[in-house]
C-alpha cells in the first residue's frame, strides 16, 4: 500500500552531509517542517536545515533510533548517514559498522511494520574489478574490491532480502559521484570535482588527486535529489530493482571538467597528483546503463557537464563572496 504523503512523517540519518541538507529542505517544502525530522552526530545548525525537529543521535544505538522513531510515529526513513569510498579505506571496521548495521536496524523496524518506506542510498562502488568500464548494466555481476563498495554490496543484499521474505518497502539508488554546492562532499573519491570548483574560484588552480583521463559517473545535486523524490513517488508494483537502482547521470574525466571551468574562468589551470583513491577510481566503472530506472519510474536529467558548471559557478561566486 503507497503511504499517503499529507500523513508521512519523515527521519532523515545524516541530515547535515552533502545529500542530506539539501534532501531535508526539499522534503520540508513538501511535507511541511512538522513533519520532517532531522537527525545526525553534531549540533542542530538551523542554517542548514529547515526540518522542524532535529534528533542529535547516533544512527548506531539501536534503542534510541527505535525510540525516536516510535516518538514521532515515523513512516518513512531516508537512512543517509554513512561513511564514503576514502574514509572507509582507512577506518574499514568502523565503515562496516556504520555502513551496515544501521540499515539493518531500520529494515527490521520496517519488517515489524513500525515504520513503513525506508530509502537507503548504495554507490557505483559495488561494481568493482574485472567488470566493463563503459555502460554497466544494472545486473552485472558485482565484483567490490573497497571497504565501502562491499558494504553497499552487502547493504543492497540485505535490502532485497527483507523485500523479499518480508515485503519491506525498501528503496535505493547506486548514485555516482555527487555534485553540489551548498554543502561540501566528504572523504569520497568523487569529491576531487566538487572540490576543483571552490579552488578554481579562490586559488585559480586545482590540483587533482584523480589521473587527467580517468572518467567517472557524476550527478548535479539537483539531479540527484529529483531522482531520489521520484523513486520514493512511484508506486511499489512497478519498481523491479529492490537491491539498488543505477544511475549514469553525466561520465567525464578531470581533464574534460577543466576544459568547462576555463570557459567560465579563463585563468584556470589543473595539474594532478593522483593518491591512493586513483586506485578505488580505477575499480569502479567510467559510465552507467540506468535504462531500468528510467523504464520503471521515469528518471530524468536536467544537467549535463555544461549547464553544471556554469550553476556551480555562478552560486559558489556569491556563497565564497
Ligand atoms: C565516493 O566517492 O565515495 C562517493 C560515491 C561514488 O559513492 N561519492
Amino acid at each position: 500500500m503507497e503511504t499517503d504523503t499529507h500523513t508521512e512523517k519523515i527521519l532523515i540519518t545524516g541530515a547535515l552531509g552533502q545529500i542530506g541538507t539539501e534532501l531535508t529542505n526539499r522534503l520540508v517544502e513538501i511535507h511541511g517542517a512538522e513533519n520532517v525530522i532531522a537527525s545526525g552526530l553534531d549540533r542542530w545548525d538551523k542554517k542548514l536545515t529547515s526540518a522542524g525537529f532535529y534528533e542529535r543521535m547516533d544512527v548506531s544505538n539501536t534503542q534510541l533510533v527505535r525510540q525516536v522513531c516510535k516518538d514521532y510515529e515515523i513512516t518513512t526513513v531516508y537512512h543517509l548517514a554513512s561513511l564514503l569510498s576514502g574514509t572507509s579505506e582507512r577506518q574499514p571496521q568502523f565503515a562496516w559498522k556504520l555502513n551496515v548495521e544501521p540499515l539493518l536496524n531500520f529494515l527490521e523496524l520496517a519488517k515489524e511494520g513500525l515504520i513503513k518506506k525506508v530509502f537507503w542510498p548504495s554507490s557505483i562502488a559495488v561494481f568493482g574489478k574485472g567488470i566493463p568500464k563503459e555502460n554497466v548494466g544494472q545486473d552485472v555481476v558485482l565484483n567490490p574490491t573497497t571497504v565501502y563498495g562491499i558494504s553497499k554490496m552487502a547493504g543492497e543484499k540485505w535490502c532485497e532480502y527483507y523485500h523479499e521474505k518480508y515485503g519491506v518497502d525498501i528503496r535505493s539508488i547506486r548514485y555516482p559521484g555527487l555534485i553540489s554546492w551548498k554543502t561540501p562532499a566528504g572523504g569520497g573519491t568523487t569529491d576531487y570535482a566538487v572540490e576543483i570548483f571552490y579552488e578554481a574560484i579562490e586559488e585559480g588552480k586545482y590540483k587533482s588527486f584523480i589521473s587527467e583521463n580517468t572518467a567517472m559517473p557524476m550527478l548535479y545535486m539537483d539531479d540527484a535529489i529529483n531522482a531520489t523524490l521520484q523513486l520514493m513517488d512511484a508506486p511499489s508494483e512497478n519498481l523491479t530493482v529492490r537491491s539498488s537502482y543505477n544511475l549514469g547521470g553525466m561520465s567525464f574525466t578531470p581533464k574534460e571538467l577543466a576544459t568547462e571551468i576555463k570557459k567560465e574562468i579563463p585563468e584556470f589551470e589543473i595539474s594532478y597528483e593522483p593518491d591512493f583513491r586513483q586506485a578505488i577510481a580505477d575499480s569502479w566503472p567510467a559510465s552507467i546503463d540506468d535504462s531500468v530506472a528510467k523504464k520503471d519510474w521515469g528518471l530524468t536529467y536536467d544537467f549535463g557537464i555544461t549547464e553544471m558548471t556554469k550553476d556551480m559557478i555562478k552560486n559558489l561566486k556569491v556563497k565564497l563572496g
